[in-house]
């Protein structure tokens, strides 16, 4: 078996993506990712997939080429790289740091984010070539399915008019009664028992109306908020005292470690995070304080599968909870993270996922979620394959674009209906 990576094909795409509300503005009618394949001397092939904007393109260039010749079991040899290719690039070996909704962007984030994409291609092909599932690779799997829970959005019906767009079948939602009519959609089409709401996007007062009615609609089903940064500490602690009783965690209600450890001392609501803690070099201040409960991992920015599992260990021994973040994603790394889930023995929350927003994918068969969870599969490698027409057209989008949707930006996405809109300073209530 000759695992030598012989080629590796990087495959930028832009995928439909319904108009979805936050703090920053609204996403726009498609979004970048990057479709990496790694294929080795044997000929087997290995997909990754992460984000797709320019300035991950950029990285993950140098980094492809200097992945030939190595073998696709030398994991830890991808963190070697990924130094060699900043060096390289002086561009990218100093602080990027522009904030937004995945935390402050550092380059090292960047890197990591690169590699994870390689990182999930080389299990992959390692999988496949081998006969065993990626889990297997990680370990083995604690579990058979992983749940994960409803991602709701404020929701405009469509995209702004003379905007080019897919149309989607979800329709408004802008106030409780859109929100409880979203996730009854959600829980009719994929099963789901747990909800996440996407805040920051109305006052408060709104938000909280509208996980009021959540909690009527669905008693006893675990909830969240997720204002993403945009609230001030006293807003916080008082969406945490008029929620309390409601809520599983609150995410993320105000920016960054020092406000997130007032609120925390103030409540007794559990805190989650994908914003304050997305790098180990912030974990040690943030358990100290106390400033989270549950750390939101995403494999992409955290570095892989084997960092996501090297986090979750951390945490289980501060006793502090792990699930996962997402992104816009499509189906391969659904696979990943469902992969790498199944493999963490303490996953009491269900992890976010975008998907179901995608109707799009580059994928044969999309993967299913029946009852909330997705089936861990024991197929080679991710469990899933490719289909290269699909590819190929979101690739001929991508080709096609004048540049203008090349790198998500929510605000830009928001002028087109508000001109004149810029993203709120934080907090912004
Ligand atoms: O897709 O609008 C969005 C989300 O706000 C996303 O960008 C966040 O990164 O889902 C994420 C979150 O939980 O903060
Ligand atoms: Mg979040």
């Amino acid at each position: 078996m000759n695992l030598t990576i012989a080629d590796v094909r990087l495959t930028p795409i832009l995928v439909a993506d319904p108009p979805l509300l936050n703090t920053q503005g609204v996403h726009q009618p498609y979004t970048p990712r990057l479709i990496v394949e790694v294929e080795t001397a044997g000929g087997v092939v290995g997909f990754g997939e992460t984000y797709g904007d320019t300035k991950y393109l950029e990285l993950a260039r140098p980094f492809a080429r200097k992945l030939i010749g190595r073998q696709v079991s030398d994991l830890n040899g991808l963190f070697a790289v990924a130094d060699e290719v900043a060096v390289a690039d002086a561009r990218v070996s100093g602080q990027v740091d522009v904030g937004g909704l995945r935390g402050v962007q550092t380059a090292d984030k960047l890197r990591l984010s690169v590699l994870s994409g390689f990182e999930v291609a080389c299990l992959d092909a390692l999988g496949r070539a081998l006969g065993l599932p990626v889990h297997a690779l990680l370990g083995g799997k604690v579990r058979d399915a992983v749940e994960y829970s409803a991602y709701l959005f404020y929701k405009w019906a469509d995209h702004p008019a003379g905007v080019a767009a897919e149309k989607d079948d979800w329709g408004a939602a802008l106030d409780p009664a859109g929100v409880v009519a979203q996730a009854r959609l959600f829980k009719e089409r994929y099963g789901f028992t747990s909800f996440k709401l996407k805040g920051g996007v109305f006052p408060p007062d709104e938000e909280i109306a509208a996980v009021r009615a959540l909690a009527e609609a669905f008693p006893g089903h675990p909830l969240r908020l997720d204002p993403n940064g945009a609230w001030s500490v006293a807003t916080s602690l008082k969406v945490a005292e008029e929620l309390g009783d409601v809520l599983e965690y609150l995410e993320d209600p105000a920016l960054g470690t020092a406000a997130m450890a007032e609120v925390a001392a103030g409540t007794e609501v559990p805190l989650a995070t994908n914003m304050c803690v997305t790098t180990f070099a912030e974990i040690a201040e943030a358990f100290a304080k106390g400033a989270v409960q549950v750390v939101l991992s995403d494999h992409h920015y955290w570095g892989g599968l084997r960092n996501t599992q090297q986090l979750a260990a951390i945490c289980r021994t501060f006793g502090v909870g792990v699930s996962m973040h997402s992104n816009t994603h499509l189906g391969i790394s659904l696979a990943a993270m469902t992969q790498v889930a199944a493999t963490v023995p303490d996953l009491h929350h269900a992890c976010d996922s975008h998907y179901p927003w995608q109707t799009e994918d580059v994928l044969t068969e999309r993967l299913v979620f029946e009852g909330g969870k997705v089936a861990v599969s024991d197929a080679p490698g991710l469990g899933v394959e490719v289909d290269r027409e699909r590819l190929r057209a979101l690739h001929r989008r991508w080709v096609d674009d004048d540049g203008g949707l090349r790198e998500r930006d929510d605000a830009a996405a928001m002028r087109v209906a508000e001109p004149g809109w810029v993203t709120p300073g934080v907090p912004r209530w």
